[in-house]
């Protein structure tokens, strides 16, 4: 965790968010600003700034923060099945559009016509 960063706090219950889930490893929230119907962030609990730092030994964790992504989005009003779906973006650095310093998946879907900004 970092003291300063506003998604730890989020995970920490610090400052509210509309909590959709949260295990021992992830917190998943809605997006203050949604681009889409549905527009969720998941954030691993531990303090990663972004996919710049990872490495092959985070590959695991990454792996199920992946694999958490479809249970969340149906669970949370995508439209499940190939006419449905959801779109996953990471944000990662400035020239990546990032502008949370916390690792985060963004979740976006639900009936078109959507922003693609995220
Ligand atoms: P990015 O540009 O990838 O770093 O996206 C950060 C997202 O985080 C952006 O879509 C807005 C969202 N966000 C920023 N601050 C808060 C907050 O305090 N609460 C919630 N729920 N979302 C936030």
């Amino acid at each position: 965790m970092s003291d300063n960063c506003i998604f730890c706090k989020i995970a920490k219950g610090e400052i509210p968010s509309r909590k959709v889930y949260e295990d021992d490893d992830f917190f998943a929230f809605h997006d203050i600003n949604p681009a889409a119907p549905v527009h969720l962030l998941l954030i691993p609990k531990r303090h990663v700034v972004s996919l710049q730092e990872v490495q092959e030994s985070d590959a695991a964790w990454l792996g199920r923060m992946v694999t958490l992504a479809p249970a969340l989005a149906r669970d949370n009003g995508c439209t499940p099945g190939p006419e449905g779906g959801f779109r996953v973006v990471f944000n990662n650095g400035t020239e990546g559009g990032q502008e949370v310093a916390h690792l985060h998946m963004h979740i976006l879907g639900g009936p078109r016509p959507w922003n693609k900004r995220a």
